[in-house]
């Protein structure tokens, strides 16, 4: 074992769940007592007022084959983790006899948790930025095995490009980036920036960082004086320097349009949350955010069984029976009923539509499974429903 991490063939054959299920599918097995369950995926107490539905591919990579059906949201979808009258709201259930997924129940909230929390971040990032280029640095921060996952949930949340190798790879695109201070400390500033732009292919921007070792507005006027098509600078300024950075943002923002170098472009990265993003967002042309997107609060769904062989019955501090899902397409507010097709939104009158949906059927997938680039799109557009409430 040279990492500590579970290979596919593990997960998919349930290595990473928690003991007890195992014994619980055990006994199931034994007594001939498994019952044929429906168990629902909810948010009891989300750490956002809305969440991004994300990692419902890898759900269904996992049951694929199995004898159990699946509904839920499209992966992407922005959620209200309780209905306007306060039901929690299901985002995902699962159907079949218990004992033929009861070890999956730890892997599968283990994808939709982490993913979701990325994802969501992502998208409250988005917000934050507007339309200023928003790109996923935070892979360095995490276990190098779920680089991939990190970069994917990063960009469908709303993120315009992702640093990793594989990361773009997984997404079907070219890996953004800029320079670190290590070619810097080795080449000396104006080495480096020149050889970055002698050697680096053609296609990628050149971003030059200049917060190695002197003030940023110097470095930028020797930056922009040495490397003839600079795209960009680059200030990832340590907070023990840090002071007001907008104030800095602005003074390079000064001193390049008097010298006609307004169009360099000025990118700001290092330790950025939603509040300093959505503060420097008028003055900046784009950001690099690691860690608030990578390191991301999970979202701590629950899988609860709630009908058994067709009968409601649910944990204490859960809501019994099967449910019907409907999302407001004007205020985005979410509605549940047991059985009922809701048509209208009791908060505006508005249009319902039904969003939990069958998406496996006895193990088969039976739609067709979209691209991260659309999951994005459609948690970009979704966003204009919930951009006001952060
Ligand atoms: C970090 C690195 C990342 C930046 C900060 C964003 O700077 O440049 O791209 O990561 P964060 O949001 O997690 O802070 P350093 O740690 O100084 O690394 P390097 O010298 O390699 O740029």
């Amino acid at each position: 074992m040279r990492f500590h991490i579970a290979s596919e063939g593990e997960i998919l054959e349930g290595k990473t769940t928690d003991v007890y299920f195992v014994r619980t599918k055990d006994i199931l097995e034994r007594t001939h007592k498994s019952r044929r369950v429906y168990a629902e995926f909810t948010v009891m107490n989300p750490p956002y007022p809305w969440v991004v539905f994300a990692g419902l591919d890898e759900v269904l990579n996992l049951m694929k084959g199995r004898n159990v059906n699946i509904y839920a949201m499209p992966e992407g979808t922005v959620f209200k983790s309780r209905s306007v009258d306060g039901v929690p709201v299901p985002v995902m259930a699962i159907e079949g006899d218990y004992k033929d997924f009861a070890v999956f129940e730890t892997p599968i909230l283990g994808f939709i948790c982490q993913a979701s929390g990325i994802a969501t971040k992502s998208a409250r990032m988005r917000i934050a930025a507007g339309n200023r280029l928003l790109l996923s640095f935070g892979v360095r921060r995490m276990h190098p095995a779920i680089a991939p996952l990190i970069d994917r949930a990063s960009y469908i949340g709303g993120c315009d490009g992702v640093s990793s190798i594989i990361g773009a790879e997984h997404i079907g695109k070219k890996p953004s980036g800029t320079m670190p201070h290590a070619l810097i400390i080795v080449l000396g500033e104006e080495q480096a920036w020149k050889y970055f732009d002698d050697f680096v292919s053609e296609d990628v921007p050149r971003i030059a960082l200049i917060d190695t070792f002197g003030d940023e507005k110097f470095e930028a006027i020797k930056a922009v004086e040495s490397v003839e098509n600079l795209s960009a600078i680059r200030l990832d300024t340590p907070s023990s320097r840090r002071g007001n950075f907008a104030d800095i943002v602005r003074e390079i923002r000064w001193e390049l349009k008097i010298r006609g170098k307004e169009n360099v472009k000025i990118i700001v990265s290092g330790g950025l949350d939603e509040e300093q993003v959505s503060e420097l967002r008028d003055i900046v042309d784009g950001f690099g955010v690691g860690t608030s997107i990578s390191n991301a609060k999970t979202i701590d769904y629950a899988m609860d069984i709630v009908e058994v062989e067709g009968t409601p019955i649910a944990k204490r501090g859960k809501f019994s029976g099967r449910k019907r899902v409907f999302r407001c397409k004007d205020c985005g507010e979410y509605h549940v009923s047991h059985e009922e097709e809701l048509k209208k939104c009791s908060k505006c009158g508005g249009e319902l539509e039904e969003m939990l949906k069958p998406i496996m059927v006895k193990g088969e997938i039976i739609t067709e499974y979209p691209s991260e680039e659309s999951i994005r799109e459609y948690v970009i557009e979704q966003l204009k429903m919930y951009e006001k409430s952060l």
